[in-house]
């Protein structure tokens, strides 16, 4: 297979661990704190999780351990939307387990967790291993978005792990894979199973975060990518002057990669999903924001400008939400007649036949490309599709119809000539960045320790990632202490809380202080793209939302 001169120079990348993780696994210690709580809804969620609840968090440190060396195998499953590292997290796990014992052997389920239940595999080796460091993409194994929740399901689990002699399975994924790797975890200590379960926290939305655990991997390396783009598309709007151009970004919830991409790249617009719905805002006062924006330029001579929207606006948006949850809902429960439904204007007339008086008058007030992206197929739980909705495309036509009726009162004398783009897929797999090659790495590593000490229900942690990766301290989180009790489905289940943006943190905070001047002035950054090799200071950095959370001042 022919490879590309930076993928040869990558596969030499020695991607580095925290200085407690580097030398013998015999030499690194357990170090247990105290008993720990859930995020909220304790009592149900201990009731739920009788054998791993209120586990202590775990640090690793120096010493003598007690761990032997006796022969593992563990499996690993990737899980979800791509994300750039995760090809590192497997080659950290194969490393350590190498490293602790050379007989020790990592199978990879493949497609995702799919692959354990149909006892789809490859045993790892150092030929496929070395061959896909550093790199991006999940294809070492693939991906899959089968959820693993059931207990049918975990039955096939047992059953695999036991014709296999796997001691443990590694789940890399986001908030809803890890509680399914913490409801699993559970499965397997109930029926007396030696197994262990340990997560990793994989997502460039960034929004499994939380008081131990700083960042999802993939988040960096994705909203460096997009920024980069943004950067070009800022220096060609100012060198023609003649476009505004609307930018959706991935971020299937939360706005964070918006927020990040916007504080590197300081463009005129940035919308934030989370201050839309705090705010209650309709989709018309958010085109008469961007409106007044245009305006604003405009009477400077300055037609032309960026404005980001992060995909999953549209659901904060309290009428849109109102109007998504009943399409859900419908789509659900009238199944069978909505997909009888021969053409879309069929399915939409049929739909909005069903709509309450005031989401119909919502769903009607779209333009006919959205009415249609809301009807499309559904995700595995039931939900719209933010990534096929064109909310950027949406904001394009409002913002149109509204500067020609200000033109009519002569509020706005401008010219408004749009182009839209979607970044997201660009973003997933590219080389990750030395952060998310170095935090993946300490991820996988770190796992293997956690398995090595019988830990199960834990998500691997690295932490104190705003400074150097020698500084970085590792352990493990009772994956129960994230959890709290949502509604979902139709019922009260216990997931990890899913951490949106901020209004009162300091990266939300460093955007507000600022975006009236981006707005009105030109002050675009250019990012330009990552940098793999070179100087520490332009090749190591983490994104700006960690080094503000972390309370460091930004260069
Ligand atoms: P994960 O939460 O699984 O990491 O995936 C996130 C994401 O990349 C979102 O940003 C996006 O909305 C979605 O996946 C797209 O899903 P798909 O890959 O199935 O099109």
């Amino acid at each position: 297979m022919q490879i590309s001169a930076l993928q040869k120079a990558r596969y030499g990348y020695k991607a580095k661990l925290p200085l407690i993780l580097r030398g013998k696994i015999g030499e690194i210690q357990a170090e247990y704190g105290e008993k720990t709580r859930s995020e909220g809804q304790e009592e149900e969620i201990q009731k739920l999780f009788p054998n791993t609840y209120g586990m202590p968090v775990v640090s690793f440190v120096k010493g003598a351990n007690s761990i032997t060396s006796k022969k593992m195998k563990v499996g690993v499953i990737l899980s979800g939307g791509q994300a750039p590292g995760g090809h590192n997290v497997i080659c950290g796990l194969y490393d350590a387990l190498k490293n602790a014992n050379p007989e020790n052997v990592l199978y990879g389920f493949l497609g995702g967790p799919s692959g354990i239940l149909e006892d789809k595999y490859i045993v790892l080796d150092d030929g496929i291993i070395d061959s896909y460091r550093n790199t991006g993409g999940f294809d070492m194994i693939q991906s899959g978005r089968t959820k693993l929740e059931t207990q049918e399901q975990f039955a096939v689990c047992t059953e695999v792990c036991h014709k296999h002699g796997i001691d443990a399975i590694v789940i890399i994924g986001g908030d809803d894979s890890n509680t399914n790797a913490a409801v699993l975890a559970e499965y397997f200590k109930a029926h007396g199973e030696d197994i262990c379960v340990v997560g990793c926290p994989k997502t460039i939305d960034g929004d499994l975060k939380n008081k131990c655990i700083e960042t999802s991997f993939g988040f960096d390396t994705a909203c460096k990518t997009y920024s980069e783009l943004i950067g070009n598309i800022e220096r060609d709007a100012n060198s023609a002057r003649k476009y505004w151009h609307f930018v959706r970004l991935m971020g299937r919830s939360a706005s964070h990669i918006a927020l990040e991409c916007a504080i590197q790249t300081q463009p005129n617009i940035c919308l934030v999903g989370e201050e839309v719905e705090a705010k209650n805002q309709s989709i018309d006062d958010i085109t008469a924001y961007i409106a007044s924006v245009v305006a604003k330029r405009a009477e400077k001579g300055l037609n032309y400008g960026v404005c980001l929207v992060p995909e999953g606006l549209i659901e904060f948006i309290p009428s849109m939400k109102v109007l998504i949850g009943e399409i859900n809902d419908l789509v659900a429960k009238r199944a069978a007649e909505f997909n009888a439904k021969a053409s879309m204007a069929e399915k939409e007339a049929f739909i909005e036949s069903l709509l309450t008086d005031a989401s119909k008058s919502v769903f009607r007030s779209l333009p006919a490309g959205i009415r249609a992206q809301l009807l499309l197929e559904r995700d595995p739980h039931g939900n719209v599709q933010v990534s096929l909705i064109e909310t950027e495309k949406l904001f394009i036509e409002t913002v149109k119809a509204r500067l020609a009726e200000m033109a009519k009162n002569g509020e706005y004398k401008g010219k408004f000539s749009a182009q839209n783009h979607f970044f997201g897929y660009e973003g997933r797999c590219a080389f990750p960045s030395n952060f998310d090659a170095d935090y993946c790495y300490s991820l996988g590593y770190n796992a293997v320790l956690l398995i090595a000490n019988g830990l199960t229900g834990y998500l691997s942690s690295v932490t104190n990632l705003s400074e150097s990766a020698d500084k970085w301290a590792a352990g493990g989180i009772p994956i129960t202490m994230m959890m709290n009790m949502e509604q979902r489905g139709g019922r009260q289940k216990p997931v990890i809380k899913k951490a949106l943006v901020e209004l009162d943190g300091a990266p939300f905070k460093y955007f507000e202080a600022r975006r009236e001047e981006w707005a009105e002035n030109t002050c675009f950054v250019f990012p330009g793209a990552i940098q793999y090799f070179g100087p520490s200071e332009v090749s190591d950095q983490t994104t700006k939302t960690l080094a503000l959370e972390q309370g460091k001042a930004l260069a």
